[in-house]
């Protein structure tokens, strides 16, 4: 027996999973043709990204479906765990099964064939084996979405065969690419990250979503002032950007600001091409680069030799701006707030923390609830 993929995707639409990200797996295929064909799909480089950009489109208000082969679930594990599970940001997810037992399957695959439950059972995500049987996924679905709306995640794991076959349409990509970049013409003026959070505090206005990366960053934000519209996102180091993608998408009115560190940018640098690709004209990714993990006792990163206004240009970032001071950052901000267009901004910015340096008192998921409200309408700042 098979799964009509049509009817079960039109199942999925109807219960409210019209966003879809993921990399894909030929036991997934049909599916994912499916997505690609119906509904908005983001082609993620990498499965975390897929998982952070899901996150993203859920706090925007959409219902989404994360797409991957078990060999990508260990992609996917940290913002998994440190982004869905600590901020209760449920998703759907479609995990094929390359390597199960008794399957003729490559040797890649056969240690994960072997624990792919487990590490879903290990990461505390409920799961099924989806059925083979239509009316009996079916009814999966609907108990896998009463999991998701009391905002925890819910896996089917997926065997070969599954899906019937779904053709895929013509995907019509969009040759983007960089209509202005500036490069480096002056000295650089190594504002401190905190100065730099405060005059980016000091221009939000209701209209702007501020997500800050990883350790210090959110921090300082939060210590600067802890706005409704501000998120901290503390653990899935590199995703801040694909989360903020999804949002972006989602939320079209809205102008969403990615808070980056060099470190984080430089872990999960495939993004970037994904960004580029869907280019939300509402997305500001701001890097700061302070050649250090600056949280974690200030190690070099290997951002050195790294032209970044050039790479963030080069893969279609509409603007890919190098700031030299604060100064400049608020009137590119300005502007962009006016012209908009998927906008890369780079400033290089000096180490040094502030004494006693605060943590948010809210937990992660009272932020996301606070700024999901927020966007409802039913928070003023
Ligand atoms: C996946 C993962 N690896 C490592 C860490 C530990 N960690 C937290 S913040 C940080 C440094 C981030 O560096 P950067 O993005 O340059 O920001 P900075 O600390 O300099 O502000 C590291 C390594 C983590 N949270 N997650």
């Amino acid at each position: 027996m098979q799964i009509n993929t049509r009817q079960f995707g039109n199942e999925l639409k109807k219960l409210g999973f019209d966003f879809y990200s993921g990399v894909p797996c030929s036991f997934l295929k049909d599916l994912i043709n499916y997505a690609i064909n119906n509904c908005d799909y983001v082609m993620a480089a990498n499965e975390g990204d897929a998982v952070a950009i899901c996150a993203g489109a859920h706090i925007g208000g959409r219902k989404s479906v994360f797409l991957c082969q078990n060999s990508g679930l260990t992609n996917a594990t940290s913002p998994l765990t440190s982004l869905n599970y600590t901020f209760r940001i449920p998703v759907l997810g479609f995990v094929s099964l390359r390597g199960e037992e008794g399957l003729d399957d490559e040797p890649q695959h056969e240690l994960m064939g072997q624990i792919t439950s487990e590490m879903l059972d290990i990461m505390k995500i409920d799961w099924e084996y989806l059925s083979n049987n239509q009316e009996e996924a079916f009814e999966q679905l609907k108990r896998a979405n009463i999991k998701i709306e009391q905002k925890k995640s819910f896996f089917f794991i997926v065997r070969k065969n599954i899906f019937v076959k779904e053709k895929l349409d013509e995907q019509k990509l969009k040759k983007v690419g960089c209509e202005r970049e500036l490069l480096k013409k002056a000295e650089d003026s190594l504002p401190k990250r905190m100065e730099v959070l405060e005059k980016i505090s000091k221009l939000t206005d209701s209209n702007m979503i501020n997500i800050a990366t990883t350790g210090l960053t959110g921090r300082e934000l939060y210590e600067i002032e802890d706005l409704p519209n501000n998120l901290y996102m503390v653990g899935s180091m590199g995703c801040v950007s694909s989360l903020a993608l999804g949002l972006a998408m989602t939320l079209e009115q809205k102008n969403i600001i990615a808070i980056d560190g060099d470190g984080a940018f430089l872990m999960r640098m495939g993004s970037i091409a994904t960004n580029a690709c869907y280019y939300p004209k509402n997305l500001f990714h701001l890097l700061l680069d302070n050649g250090s993990h600056e949280s974690t006792g200030g190690q070099r990163t290997v951002s050195n030799n790294v032209d970044f206004v050039s790479l963030a240009a080069n893969v279609g970032y509409e603007n890919s701006i190098y700031l030299h001071s604060i100064d400049e950052l608020e009137i590119e901000l300005m502007k962009w707030k006016e012209k908009k267009g998927l906008t890369f901004a780079y400033l290089k910015t000096s180490n040094g923390v502030k004494e006693n340096l605060g943590r948010p008192k809210l937990k992660p998921y009272e932020v996301k609830e606070r700024l999901m409200n927020f966007l409802r309408g039913e928070v003023n700042d």
